[in-house]
């Protein structure tokens, strides 16, 4: 199914649930409407390069994928089906989720699929994904994921120029590119494994960042001793072995909980009981004093078993 021409093309459900059991091709800016209720789903969207589409009304589109193109969610909901591999990837040059930060009004649900957002020009895209992804976790308007059962997975965003990865689920990327992997909180090199390789990035980063990447898992706009908590509670996850991390977790605990006191001690005690969840409000805290104390430890934790 094709939309092309120049003006807008818009697609209406206004009753029942519907299906396009064949690939969409979006040439010209198209606006699928879906009520209250109603539900329209399809295979691949293909945007065509400066194109847009527009997801409104309050019902669901649900899509293998998206890509190319400009994407917009104005009202309810547009889900990708759960893939969790390269064929649901979706890759998009940008990304508008109605609503503003912390008022979001519609949701882009991704499942247990990655995001790539092929940007030209650098900006705010990394801080404005990362803040579709916290508001999604929130109050489930904004980009959401699917939630395990232990509730330890999340879309970690990235932003390219940083990671420098070349390629991303058989995709060349530049390094003008968002990447968003679904994957554990902790994994801070998107290697889809919490391993003591994370560490670093809070360690270098403790009092300073800001984004994933450096070490803010927790997604509140800024690297605490917080986010040593989750690396610590998720070590060995997406590893063959994680029962084999279980000694060392329980060493990292100690050495924190010896190191960062009872802050530490207070969050990982709330975290085992209530779940792991992303913080809105920016918490201050002794900064300087807690990356003196970290730059020791670090030298310490990666000695070989
Ligand atoms: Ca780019
Ligand atoms: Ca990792
Ligand atoms: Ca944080």
């Amino acid at each position: 199914m094709a939309a092309s021409g120049s003006n807008t093309a818009r697609v209406y459900v206004v009753q029942g649930r519907h299906r396009i059991s064949v690939p969409m091709a979006i040439a010209s800016n198209t606006i699928v409407d879906v009520a209250d209720d109603r539900s329209l789903g399809a295979n691949d969207v293909t945007i065509t390069t400066g194109r847009s589409l527009t997801k409104s009304g309050k019902g669901t589109l649900s899509v293998a994928r998206v890509r190319g193109g400009l994407l917009t969610v104005n009202g309810g909901t547009l889900a990708v089906a759960p893939d969790g591999g390269a064929a649901g990837l979706s890759i998009v040059n940008g990304l508008n989720v109605a609503g503003t930060p912390g008022a979001r009004t519609s949701t882009l649900d991704l499942a247990d699929n990655d995001l790539l957002v092929d940007y030209a020009t650098a900006g705010t895209i990394e801080r404005d994904v990362r803040e579709l992804v916290r508001d999604g976790r929130l109050s489930g308007f904004g980009i959401t994921s699917l939630r395990t059962e232990q509730d330890d997975m999340i879309l970690a965003v990235a932003d390219n120029a940083q990671l420098q990865r070349p390629s991303w689920l058989g995709q060349t990327i530049d390094a003008t590119t968002i990447i968003g992997a679904y994957t554990f909180f902790g994994d801070a090199n998107l290697d889809g494994m919490v391993t003591t390789d994370d560490y670093v990035a809070v360690d270098l980063n403790l009092g300073t960042g800001d984004a994933w990447v450096e070490g803010d898992f927790d997604l509140n706009g800024s690297v605490t001793t917080d986010d040593y908590v989750v690396i610590d509670l998720n070590l060995g996850k997406g590893t063959s072995t994680p029962a084999a991390w279980a000694s060392q977790q329980s060493d990292m605990i100690g050495l924190h909980a010896a190191q960062f006191g009872e802050a530490y001690v207070t969050r990982l005690t709330h975290v085992r009981e209530h779940g792991w969840t992303v913080t809105p409000v920016p918490e201050p805290g002794p900064f300087g004093l807690l990356v003196t104390a970290a730059a020791g430890l670090a030298n310490r934790r990666r000695k070989p078993e």
